[in-house]
């Protein structure tokens, strides 16, 4: 068909006309990039880069190696500094990202409910804000923030430990120094346990920790012993379950918008499925009768202690002002939504 007959045809015709115009404007192979670097804040000894490593092979082998991503572990795109990978992700410095909620916080205030002192307190609580309605409300934040958001994985629950004594009490924490996490409600919670806080990236955190410039840290049991903190002389763990940071899986928008709908639905879908493995290898040892993970740390000569609820309340009582004033800065109504849904999730 010549071009005058095509446009004698119609509307049918000039589809067909502008189909491959438009395709080669937009998304095609020829336009994709040889690498796609993908961030997170640790690598593959961790369940969380393991989760990003997962993703990453499941996509090299659904596309027959079209969309090549590469792991960038410690935040090496941003020179360690975590806290500006969610603004990096959305001007395209970093490409895709497996990420957590305390980093992006900074830049999107309502990841903060995550961080909100004994919210959720266990695994069915936290899936009640993470799987529900809320998850998905939270989703559509981080999208309007500027990037693409393409399922959830987890860090876990984050304990709190450090060389001096066992904690059991918010008395115990008074004076100790603290490294925190960069979003400042950590900073308003240890100062409310009396603690003495200061914030700092991952990456400062094992030299401040191995020269006892601080003393203590908080962070998922693996985390704590694929860092082996242990040698860094945090010899006490209590196991208090005060926060949980999700991770979620990321693109930036415009790499996204490069790719042919077919591929980025593979993309997603990766992601789905690696987040889930992700969360059961987070999960792994630390629930239902499998407790092993805290029993290989014992054997490390740690020191473990599990809380009571009556000695969880009292942190939670002392915490209650922070609770209240990070509760206005995320939104009053989202987090009465999110107490509500744990609720439910207890009497489940
Ligand atoms: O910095 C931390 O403590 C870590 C590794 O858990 C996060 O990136 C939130």
């Amino acid at each position: 068909m010549d071009r005058r007959t095509l446009l004698k045809a119609g509307v049918a015709g000039s589809a067909a006309l502008a189909a491959p115009f438009v395709i080669t404007r937009g998304a095609n192979a020829q336009s994709y990039k040889s690498e796609y670097r993908v961030s997170t804040v640790v690598g593959t000894a961790f369940p969380w880069g393991k989760g990003a490593q997962i993703w990453i092979d499941k996509v090299r082998e659904r596309t027959q190696g079209r969309i090549n991503m590469k792991l960038y572990p410690g935040v090496s795109l941003i020179n360690g500094d975590q806290t500006r990978e969610f603004s990096a992700i959305r001007q395209g410095v970093i490409d895709l990202a497996l990420g957590s909620t305390i980093n992006w916080s900074p830049q999107v205030r309502q990841l903060n409910l995550f961080s909100l002192p004994f919210l959720s307190q266990d695994h069915a609580g936290l899936d009640s804000l993470v799987q529900g309605e809320i998850g998905d409300e939270i989703l559509k934040i981080v999208e309007k923030a500027g990037v693409v958001p393409l399922g959830w994985g987890e860090n876990g629950f984050r304990q709190v430990t450090n060389s001096r004594h066992a904690i059991r009490r918010p008395e115990d924490m008074k004076g100790l120094k603290f490294r925190v996490v960069g979003s400042p409600i950590f900073n308003d919670t240890f100062t409310a346990f009396g603690a003495n806080p200061t914030q700092m990236s991952w990456a400062d955190a094992q030299p401040a920790l191995a020269s006892g410039a601080v003393e203590g840290q908080e962070n998922p049991m693996h985390i704590f012993a694929a860092a082996k903190l242990h040698t860094l002389s945090q010899r006490f763990v209590t196991l208090w379950d005060y926060v949980a940071d999700p991770l979620i899986y990321v693109a930036n928008r415009e790499v996204w918008n490069s790719w042919t709908p077919e591929d980025r639905e593979i993309v997603r879908a990766a992601a789905v499925e690696a987040g889930k493995e992700e969360i059961a290898l987070t999960r792994k040892g630390l629930s239902g009768d499998d407790r092993s993970m805290i029993k290989d740390v014992e054997a490390l000569g740690v020191t473990v202690t599990e809380l009571t609820p009556d000695e969880k309340a009292a942190f939670q009582k002392t915490v209650k002002p922070v609770y209240d004033k990070w509760t206005k800065q995320i939104g009053t109504d989202l987090v009465k939504r999110a107490e509500a849904a744990v609720a439910a999730s207890r009497k489940a």
